[in-house]
Formats: C-alpha cells, structure tokens, sequence
C-alpha cells in the first residue's frame, strides 16, 4: 500500500532560518512554500531525491497560530520530526482499508496538502505514537 516516504514533517518555530539551515547544511533546495490556512501552517518542500515511485521531501512547518497542530506539539514538545508522510497511489481507497483495519483516522475523506496534493492524517494513538500522514500526489 505504501509506495515510498513522500515526506518528514518537522516542526519548527522559524521557518526562514530552518530553510537556511536545511539548504546550508544538507545542500536541499526549497521547491514549494505555501501558506496552508486549514493546516495551519506556513510550509516549505525542501526536494531530497526522485524514486521510482515518485519524489521524497522534507516538510518544514511552522505554525500560523499557537491553537493549531503544530503549534500545540511545539509548545509540548519543542522542534522536531512532528509526521512521516507515504506515498499512497490512492488516498481515498487507502483510507477505507486502513479504516477496516480498526485504526482511527483523523481524517475521514482527504484534504489539500502540499504542491497539490490529496492528504489524509492517521492517529498518532493508534499508530504507534507516530502522527502518519497519506500523501496522494497530484497527477499533471
Ligand atoms: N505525533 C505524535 N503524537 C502526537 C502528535 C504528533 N505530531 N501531536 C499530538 N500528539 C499526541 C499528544 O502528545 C497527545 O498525547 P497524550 O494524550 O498522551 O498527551 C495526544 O496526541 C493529543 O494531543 P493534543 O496536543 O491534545 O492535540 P490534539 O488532540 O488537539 O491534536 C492531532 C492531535 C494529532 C489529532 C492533531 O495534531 C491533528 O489533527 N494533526 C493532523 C493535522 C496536522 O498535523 N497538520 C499539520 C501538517 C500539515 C501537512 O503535513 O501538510
Ligand atoms: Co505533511
């Protein structure tokens, strides 16, 4: 069901200086910011590598608000890895096996992510403590 890591989200409180760190220290590059308003997040895809199966990247976020996912881990937690993120062919149909399996989606029908993307969250609960992200990339 999993094709690949799509990518590793990671919390951060500064987004611009977590770019410049990414880029200086492991020569990525940025290839997308957005601004996500129902994420709450303002985020940067940094590109690390292209499979077969499509492109893995590292998700940098960093919170809109304090009341909002990422805001909430970083005020508990501090920085750091906050989800993986795999590559799922189909996000719709990955979510109903996953549902039948007996394990709590966060989200019932996917949303927009990055670069255009289909996304759906797991439970962190019922995955082991690992916020799990479904990641459907957009056709072109
Ligand atoms: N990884 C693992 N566990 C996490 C977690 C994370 N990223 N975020 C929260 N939790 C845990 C908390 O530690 C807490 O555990 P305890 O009950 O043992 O203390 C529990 O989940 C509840 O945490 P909370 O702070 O009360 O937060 P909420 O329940 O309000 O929300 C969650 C948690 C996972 C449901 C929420 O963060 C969510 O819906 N996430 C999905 C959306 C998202 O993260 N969007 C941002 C990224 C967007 C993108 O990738 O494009
Ligand atoms: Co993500």
């Amino acid at each position: 069901m999993l094709l690949r890591i799509d990518h590793v989200g990671i919390a951060c409180h500064n987004l611009e200086e977590k770019i410049e760190f990414y880029e200086s220290t492991f020569g990525l590059t940025v290839v997308s910011r957005e601004v996500n308003e129902e994420q709450g997040v303002k985020e940067a895809m940094l590109h690390v590598t292209d499979g077969p199966s499509g492109a893995s990247y590292v998700q940098l976020l960093e919170p809109l608000h304090p009341d909002t996912a990422v805001g909430k881990f970083l005020a508990k937690r501090g920085e750091g890895v906050h989800h993986i993120g795999y590559g799922v062919a189909d996000v719709t149909q990955a979510l109903q096996d996953i549902a039948a399996k007996g394990i709590k989606l966060i989200d019932e029908r996917p949303r927009h992510g990055s670069m255009g993307a289909s996304i759906a969250f797991l439970h962190p609960k019922d995955v082991g403590g690992v916020l799990t992200e479904l990641v459907e990339t957009a056709r072109l």
